[in-house]
């Protein structure tokens, strides 16, 4: 869906649904001043409208002349505004019939219902911040740990959008002189495609690798990854998965092939959201109901981006069970082994010789032993140095990331190929230009647009 910009005046709830100490309902647009004033009754008898004071108390009084709510009113001109218009922020009591009421009577003066997103679409429309600090904002709404909330404050800070438009800056450098090889081959310029030339390109080749991998931790704050608990009968994999969650989710107990469907529930590892997925145990068996869990054990394991894989550590392993680790490495991910119920073995002495786990880590899930150890094991293979990364900016939308992978597949192409004429090099740097667009907003499509700014809440 598309909207008309800055011709008219949008309102809407801008507070979450429920009950609240206070509500705001926001109005933005030209005309947001004059319905404002219409509906708002100062206590002081003052005009809204006037430069100077900008918070006013009175009441919002319905088109029948009987008071609505008791307000405070914000005003903001343009376009020192969240918008870049005129926008007034409306304080009432947070109560959804008081907040309700509030909109409606500034509907009824001309204003239209705001769709998701659209305060923060004309805010990027109007230029105030480009579509990497547009999008910050909704990942700053959406997080659910501190960390992922650092990397969304680093993108609506500006820091990110500085480093992309830094490097667009770099490329469009490269680009023009490119372009003007192709528009004046004969005459006296000096040599344009120098070696010069090529060293630059290959900074900006670097930064945008350097972009690509802090995707990575982007992404996973962003959204996470699964992870699947796997192993044979009765290892405690189901423990694990209580202890890990900490509540008693699943069903545990000394009969093997306890679990006989798979579970999922989601936490948080160092900031990192987590779908955890508890298994039915492998092992060859007769039974109907369970060969379909188990069934649907290999299906968690083979979507997973990380599995666990439970042995007890109060037997040996026999060559089954070395089997099912063959099977779960064929998958190509980590496999980490938790070698589990240490407090019946306190060696832990293991039969896994030479298998190339990511990790082992010895725990009992009924102590806790280990535990923590294994949590801390878990965040350093999925996230690196996570500290260390969130210091710097990243891209954090699977969008930004194919962009920038297209924009620095051309780069390559140009570097690869240092002899090509300037027209194929002036195409392939375009097509960077246009790709790195796409994550500052310069070149996206509407309808990209469209589909981002859907994601937002009403009154964002
Ligand atoms: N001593 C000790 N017992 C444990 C530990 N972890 C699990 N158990 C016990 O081992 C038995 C099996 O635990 P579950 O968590 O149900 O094992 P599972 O791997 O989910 O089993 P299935 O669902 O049948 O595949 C239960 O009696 C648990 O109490 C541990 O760390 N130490
Ligand atoms: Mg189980």
């Amino acid at each position: 869906m598309s909207f008309l910009f800055t011709e008219d005046t949008i309102a809407a709830i801008s507070t979450p649904p429920g009950e609240g100490g206070v509500g705001i309902v926001r109005l933005s647009g030209t005309e947001s001043l004059r319905i404002a004033s219409r509906i708002f009754r100062s206590s002081r008898g003052k005009d809204i409208r006037a430069r100077g004071q900008r918070v006013f108390h009175g009441h919002i009084i319905d088109a029948a002349g009987f008071p609505v709510d008791e307000v405070l009113l914000h005003v903001m001109h343009a376009p020192h505004s969240y918008t870049a218009e005129d926008v007034v922020e409306i304080n009432g009591h947070g109560g959804r019939a008081s907040l309700q009421a509030i909109l409606d009577t500034a509907l009824a003066q001309g204003a239209r219902l705001a769709a998701p997103g659209e305060f923060t679409r004309r805010a990027f429309v109007n230029g105030r911040i480009d579509l990497t600090r547009a999008e910050a904002v909704m990942a700053l709404i959406q997080a659910k740990s501190r960390e992922a909330l650092r990397l969304a404050e680093n993108a609506a800070s500006g820091r990110l959008s500085e480093r992309l438009q830094a490097l667009q800056q770099q490329l469009k450098h490269c680009l023009a002189h490119a372009e003007a090889s192709v528009d004046f081959p004969e005459e006296d310029l000096p040599e344009l495609i120098t070696p010069v030339f090529f060293t630059n390109l290959e900074q900006v080749s670097r930064e945008m690798r350097e972009l690509l991998a802090s995707a990575e931790t982007g992404l996973l704050l962003q959204e996470g990854v699964s992870l699947a608990i796997v192993g044979q009968p009765n290892v405690g994999k189901s423990s694990l998965f209580n202890v890990l969650l900490r509540d008693a989710r699943a069903i545990v107990s000394p009969e093997p092939g306890t679990t006989r469907d798979h579970i999922q529930e989601v936490l948080t590892l160092g900031g990192i959201p987590i779908r955890l997925c508890d298994t039915a145990g492998l092992r060859d068996t007769q039974h109907h109901i369970e060969s379909q869990g188990i069934a649907r054990s290999r299906q968690a394991a083979r979507r997973a981006a990380l599995l666990l894989f439970v042995a007890d550590a109060s037997v040996g392993a026999d060559e089954e069970e070395k089997r099912l680790v063959a099977e779960m490495l064929q998958l190509g991910v980590p496999v980490v082994l938790v070698l589990n119920k240490i407090d019946l073995a306190p060696l832990h002495e293991r039969s896994f010789p030479d298998i190339p786990f990511a990790a082992v880590c010895p725990v009992s899930a009924v102590t806790r032993e280990g535990i923590d150890g294994l949590e801390k094991t878990l965040v350093t293979l999925l996230a690196g140095d996570l500290d260390a990364a969130l210091d710097a900016p990243a891209l954090f939308r699977s969008h930004q990331k194919e962009s920038m992978q297209r924009a620095l597949a051309c780069v390559q192409r140009v570097l690869e190929h240092p002899s090509a004429s300037p027209e194929i090099l002036a195409l392939d740097l375009r097509e960077a230009v246009h790709a790195l667009g796409g994550i500052t907003g310069e070149t996206t499509a509407e309808e990209v647009l469209d589909l981002i700014f859907n994601e937002f809440c009403i009154g964002k």
